[in-house]
Parts: structure tokens; sequence; C-alpha cells
């Protein structure tokens, strides 16, 4: 994006016209960092509660604060005392993106959590399954693509995520411009579904039913053909017999989709010159979570869609992520369950357990009981299941210290605030979503400000927390702490084998990134031994974070390019077809076949002016109609007596509340729809403007105790839900701005 700064002031922000990626597009939620950085609720200082009252507090007072009350916790009951959790902008920020690492090691507890398992945590089983890492996913090529079928994903609203391509709207009509064809299978008919060729209503929960009936359909009309994929691919026999049951007619009652349609799409998708399957959060947070992400890989891969151009291509990211580290062609795979969780014992994935088990954690006695949390930069009693549950489990813990922007419903509960700074005073260099990017590409961001005089950077206010964690004690010396870090990370690089600077002395590499320190050091280091790196050889031309630095608008580094075999990094060095942790959970998906359907269930959307829940303290994203509603179709509302803006009660096992209803025949019967997020009681929080446009909660309602089995993942879209007229409750006047 482009700034127009004076002194310390934003005058405008808007979109970089110049950028390698961006093609200027900007989404409103960019030009809001203005008003996020003058936020004057923003926190600038950390934040000590004591007796149930908030002091703003020195750091020094801060740190002593943490050291003497989480340190006896640890020395007393162990290091699987302490809980913690990471929200979801620990990955759009840098700092917290690579420091995170050194706080979780410093705590050393097994009770990791984070909004992973709210969101993605399915699709990087999967994939860690099939391919054998985590972040090896494929990401539809839609520059190329020629046919494309979403599920469960409103891109148009929510541009991406597993798949970056900003001005996704302007690249799917170009898709449709050049002949190609676009379906939505999707509960709701939404911007995305209005803007394609085709939309079809799903049931919530059915994606599993539908995906196998299209590959039933590929197999019985001999419609598969892998290509070159075949001679890399184990388990295609084993696909094709769990597929046999399947039949597009068996499924269709299930799904709500004619068993037609559901074979026109096989023939489509297997005659199309690319064609890619897109799923998301409808896709993942629902009970077959793990089936309906691993099912579009094995589409991909019969119809040799799989790495092919305009189909399902692996980016390859500048910074070296573990995809391109090691030898070529095979790896280690996924180990999972090397702990599990005490009292639902859930076995381990990825080093994290699921978010829907933290509440029972805290709140169960016994060896390894969570009684002190750490949060940084995560909102969880808005954003995960049984909220209310959750918040009391908060308020029971001994100790809590949340790194935060604000002062929310979640770090109400802490004992200690650690602020962030404002994005503005940070460098921005993007790890996650440039490995997910439809292009290869690059960029860096300086910072634009200092941050405050006094005030700790990110990064500088993690090591501190790791040195009084490591019994460093108070007074560190955060600079060397950080070059401790980083020679670590340069030892293991010149001890493996296939990396650029093999053999080489760790000190001269850290010398040749001089005076850089913090994270653009890292930046710098993870750049120059990257793929497009140029080793530490001394060639100028090739990436590092000086030529990021002399192209401000980011670097193209083209379009993705084919990475079978040498991106795979299963102990096999083939595709997994049929990876057995997956396989397993077709029982359960068969069982369900012959299930009585719920009479009503409930969804969320997203909002173009809304990001998870914690914008909403900025003007411009909240002014405007309503939109924390209670959705449901006509036919609903009228058997449930429902009146448009009239109140609802919905319930669930494990909630109520109370919502506006927006009659729309967008939505399936059946189903019904708010937005998470919301719910800004304003109770002991300080978020003037959130409080004014409060909303309600709607993770109240969502149960902890159904989860997507393989993968822990907590099932947000499809909880079961009662509606009825509300006891004659009006809106608020607030509520209606
Ligand atoms: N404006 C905006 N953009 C965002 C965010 C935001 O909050 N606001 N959040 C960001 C984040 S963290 C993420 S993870 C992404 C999410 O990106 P998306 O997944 O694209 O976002 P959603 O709008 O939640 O879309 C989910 C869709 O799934 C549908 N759905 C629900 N249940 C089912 C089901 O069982 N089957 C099928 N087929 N569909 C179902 C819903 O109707 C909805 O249209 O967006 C990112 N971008
Ligand atoms: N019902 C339902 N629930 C959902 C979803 C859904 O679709 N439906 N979506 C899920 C998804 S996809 C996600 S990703 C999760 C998100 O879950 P969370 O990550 O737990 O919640 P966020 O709302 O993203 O809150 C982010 C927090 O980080 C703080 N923050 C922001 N930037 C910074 C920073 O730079 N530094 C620091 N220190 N703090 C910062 C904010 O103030 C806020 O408190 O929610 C999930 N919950
Ligand atoms: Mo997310």
């Amino acid at each position: 994006m482009e700034l127009d700064i004076s002194g310390r002031e934003v005058l405008s922000i808007q979109g970089d016209e110049a950028d390698a990626f961006s093609e200027g597009y900007l989404c409103p939620k960019g030009v809001a960092l203005k008003e996020l950085d003058s936020d004057p609720d923003r926190l600038r200082e950390p934040m000590i509660r004591r007796d149930g009252v908030w002091h703003s507090a020195s750091w020094e007072e801060a740190f002593a604060e943490i050291d003497r009350r989480l340190n006896p916790i640890i020395t007393q009951h162990g290091r699987d005392a302490v809980g913690l959790y990471f929200g979801n902008p620990v990955v759009h920020n840098t700092a917290l993106t690579l420091y995170a690492p050194a706080l979780r090691s410093a705590l050393g507890t097994h009770n990791v959590f984070t909004a992973s398992s709210v969101d993605q945590a399915p699709k990087q089983l999967a994939v860690a399954l099939m391919f054998g890492n985590g972040l090896s996913m494929p990401i539809p090529d839609i520059d190329r693509c020629q046919y494309l079928l979403i599920l469960g994903a409103n891109p148009l609203v929510s541009n991406g995520s597993l798949l970056t391509a900003p001005n996704i709207g302007e690249r799917l009509k170009r898709l449709r411009q050049r002949g190609g064809k676009m379906v939505v299978i999707d509960p709701c008919r939404t911007k995305t579904a209005t803007a394609a060729d085709e939309h079809f209503f799903i049931r919530p929960g059915t994606d599993a039913f539908f995906l196998f009936a299209i590959i039933h359909t590929l197999f019985a009309e001999n419609l598969t053909s892998l290509g070159k994929l075949d001679q890399h691919t184990d388990g295609i026999e084993k696909v094709k017999s769990l597929a046999e049951s399947f039949s597009p007619e068996t499924v269709a009652a299930q799904c709500g989709i004619d068993a037609d349609a559901i074979r026109t799409i096989a023939r489509d998708i297997a005659s199309a010159e690319s064609a890619a399957v897109y799923g998301r959060i409808g896709t993942c947070t629902q009970r077959f979570g793990t089936l309906a992400s691993w099912l579009p890989e094995v589409i991909h891969v019969l119809t040799g869609n799989l790495d092919r151009e305009g189909g399902a291509m692996f980016t390859k990211a500048a910074h070296g992520p573990p995809n391109t580290k090691g030898a070529a062609g095979a790896g280690r795979g996924l180990r999972t369950g090397r702990w599990k969780s005490r009292v639902r014992e859930f076995p381990e994935i990825f080093g994290e357990l699921p978010v829907a088990c933290l509440a029972e954690e805290i709140e169960t006695p016994g060896e390894g009981q969570i009684r002190a949390l750490v949060t940084v930069a995560g909102n969880p009693v808005l954003s995960t299941p049984n909220s209310e549950r959750l918040s009391r489990a908060f308020e029971s813990l001994d100790f809590m210290v949340s790194l935060d922007l604000f002062l929310n419903e979640t770090t109400r509960h802490a004992d200690v605030i650690l602020p962030g700074i404002s994005p503005l005073e940070n460098s921005h260099y993007d790890f996650v979503f440039s490995q997910l990017a439809v292009r290869n590409n690059a960029r860096f961001s300086p910072k634009l400000f200092e941050p405050p005089r006094g005030q700790l950077t990110d990064w500088e206010t993690i090591l501190r927390l790791v040195a009084l964690l490591t019994g460093k004690g108070l007074q560190v010396d955060t600079a060397s702490l950080d070059r401790e870090i980083l020679l670590q990370l340069i030892h293991r690089e010149t001890k493996t084998k296939t990396s650029t600077i093999h053999g080489r002395d760790p000190q001269e590499i850290l010398k040749a990134l001089e005076p850089r320190v913090g994270p653009e050091r890292m930046i710098d280091f993870m750049l120059r031994t990257g793929p497009y790196g140029e080793g530490f050889g001394g060639n100028s031309e090739v990436l590092s974070l000086a030529v990021l630095e002399a192209n401000p608008h980011g670097v193209d580094l083209g379009a993705l390019q084919q990475r079978i075999p040498e991106v795979l990094r299963t102990r096999s060095g083939k595709i997994e077809l049929a990876p057995e942790m997956v396989i397993e959970d077709v029982v359960r998906l068969q069982q369900s076949l012959s299930e009585e359907n719920e009479e009503m269930v409930l969804i969320g959307r997203r909002h173009l002016r809304s990001n998870n829940s914690w914008m909403h303290n900025i003007e411009r994203l909240v002014v405007g109609k309503r939109r924390c509603t209670l959705q449901l179709n006509p036919t609903d509302a009228e058997r449930l007596g429902l009146q448009d803006a009239e109140m609802a009660a919905v319930s669930s096992r494990v909630g109520a509340i109370e919502i506006p209803v927006e009659i729309t025949d967008a939505i399936l019967p059946g189903v019904a729809s708010i937005p998470h997020g919301w719910g800004h009681d304003g109770l002991h929080t300080k978020l003037q403007l959130a409080s004014a446009h409060a909303g309600v909660n709607s993770n109240v309602l969502a149960d902890e105790e159904i989860i997507d089995i393989p993968s822990g993942n907590a099932v947000l879209c499809g909880i079961p839900i009662q509606v009825k007229q509300a006891n004659g409750t009006i809106p608020s006047s607030s509520e209606k701005i």
C-alpha cells in the first residue's frame, strides 16, 4: 500500500498501483490502518490488574509482576501448568511470527493452542499426510485456471486466505472472460456465488459426501487421468474402493444436490483443460473437516490437475519454508500424538492441542492442570467454542498475561497486558501468505514510524519474557539474546547437507548480516538461504533483504511452477492418496449417511468491513446497516413466526443468545447464519466504539464437544440450534446504527 504521511501523522492510505502482486487493490481494512494506528483505545502502556482494577504500569513493573507470579507457578506445578494461545494475527505480524517459537520453547509446555484449530487445522493435517508438510497446500492457480469449484469459501468478501490473491474479484472475472467456468457450493448464495456461473445450495456438513460422489463418478465413468502423477502416487485403489459406496444417488438427498448435477460437475472437472477445487472455512470448520479438506486434493490428483498449470500448484516462497529445505522428494512425513491432552486425551498435531479442549484443561484438577495462561494476539473468548465456559475458566486462572493491542473480551481476564506496537511501527514481511499466494512473490515493508520512546518493540517484548522464563532474569540484554537465537538458526543451516551454506562458519555468516538486528536480520538470513537466495555467495543480484529494500513495490518471482516430486516430504516419497489417519474417518461418514437431519443448524459468515473479532473499534468499519443479524430463509421465518428485524432467541446445547432476524432467500431453509467476532458487551473492556456496535457473540452457541475427529478442529458450521421468538425485547437504538 501507499501511505502519505506528514511527521507522525498519516494523511492517506491507498493501494500501491505499482505493486508487483496487488494490482493496486486495497481492502477497506487496509485503509483502516490509519484509524487503528491513532485509536485512543489502543494500549500504549503495560497494564496490571490488581483487585479487579486496571493500572497503567512501566515495562519494568509489568515484567516484575510476571516474574513474581508466573515463575512460582512453573516451579511448583511444572511447565504444563502454563497454557499458551497464539491468535491469528501472530501470522500477520512479522516480529510475532519470528519470535513466537522462542517464547514457546522458553515456556516448554505441552499445552499449546492456536487459532488454527478453529480454522485450517483439517486442511493442514490432510496435506501434511498426503505431501509430507503442513504448509504444502496446493493453491488454485486461478490466473490460468479454466474450471474452478469453490466450496465453503467466499473469497469476494474474505479475499482468499489459503489462496492469497489480491483483487480476487477481478481475477475471477478474468477466469470467466477467458471461457473458464466457476461453480460455487454453499448453503448461502454469497457474493461469490452470485458472481459464479452456477451456485448449488448444500446442506452444511455434507461436502464430504458430495466430493466422494464426484470421485465415485470419476471412477465409474473412467474419467480418471493422472498423467505424470501416476508414478508418484500411492493409494489409488484404496480411494476407489472407499468411493464405491458414495454414488451420486446415495448422497443427493443428504447434500441437497441433484445426482445429475453432481455427475455433470465431475465430468466438467475431468474434461476441463485445467481445474481446481478450493474449500475454506465451510469445509474446514465442520464435522467432517478433514475428509472435506482431503477430498479436493484427491480430485486434483485423479484428474491430473495437481501440479498442473491452471490446476492446483505448490507455491515456492522466498523465505525457504520446510518444503524447500532438506533432501528434495522425500522426508520425515508427519508425526502426531507425541503427547495427548489430559482430559479428552486428544493427540497433539503439529505440536498443538485443539482449542476446543482449553476450558476443560483449565477446569479439571490434577497434574498438568492449566493454572496460568499466556495469550499472544488472540481473542479466544469471542473466537472459540462455548465462550461463556471459556470466560469462566479464564476467571479461575491463578495468573494470565496477554500480549495484545487492546483491553478486550479476552485480555480483560489477564493480570498483565503487554501492549504491541502499531502496525505502522513494525516492519513487515509476509511469511505465511507468500507461501499461499497464486504467484511467487516477495516484498518488504519497512516500518514507517519509530515506536514512542520507552515502548518496547514486539520482538523485544517476547525476548524479555523468554529471559525471565529461562532464568536469565529481568535485566537482560535483548540484543545478545537475539544474536544467540539467530546463531542457533545459522548453526542448524550450516549443518544441513543440502543448504547453500553447508559447512560454512556460523560466525562468518553472522558477520555478513551486520549491521542488521532483530526481525530484519532474520528475514535477510532466511531470504539469502532460501530458494531464490544467493547463499551468502556475494551475488547482489539475487534475493536478499537489500534487494527487497531496493524494490519497494515487491519482486515478482513468476507464475507458479511445477514442483512434483521435488516438493514431496513424505517418508515414501510418494503422494499418499489414502493416509490411514484420514480414511479411518470414512466409517464415521458412512454412519452419518443414515442419520436424521437436524431441523435447524447454524453457520457463520464474513463481511468485507469486519476482520474476525478485533477491528470493530474503527468507525469506518462499523458504520452502516446493522450486520450482526440472524439470517433466516422466509420459510423458516414463517414457520417460527418471526418478522424481519424482530428479536429471535437462539439456543444450543451450550448457550443462548438473542439477536435480530434478517429474512433472506439467499440462505437455505433449515440453516441460520450469524457472523462471528461480535458481542462487545463493554464490560471491563476499553473498546468504546465497538461497545456501541456490540452485536452478539455467536460462539456462545458453538459446542466445544463437537469436533472434527481426526484434526480436533472445532465445528463452527452446522451447529444444531433451536430458534424461537424472543420475549418482546426490541433492539436497542445503538444496535440499529
Ligand atoms: N473481510 C474479511 N476477510 C477475511 C476475514 C474476515 O473476518 N473478514 N477473516 C480471514 C480469515 S482468518 C479467514 S480463515 C478467511 C476465511 O475465508 P472464507 O472461508 O472464504 O470466509 P467465509 O466468509 O467464512 O466463508 C465460508 C463460507 O462457507 C459457507 N459454509 C458454511 N458451512 C458450510 C458447509 O458445510 N459447506 C459448504 N460448502 N459451505 C459452508 C458459508 O456460508 C460461507 O459462505 O477469511 C479471511 N479474510
Ligand atoms: N463461529 C466462528 N468462529 C470463528 C470463525 C468462524 O468462521 N466462525 N473463524 C475462526 C478463524 S478462521 C479465526 S482465524 C479465529 C481468530 O481467532 P483469534 O485469533 O483468537 O481472534 P481474532 O479476532 O483474530 O483476535 C486477534 C487478537 O489479536 C490482537 N492483535 C491484532 N494485531 C495484533 C498485533 O499486531 N499484536 C498483538 N500483540 N496483538 C494483536 C487483537 O487485538 C485481538 O485481540 O476465529 C475463529 N472463530
Ligand atoms: Mo482464520
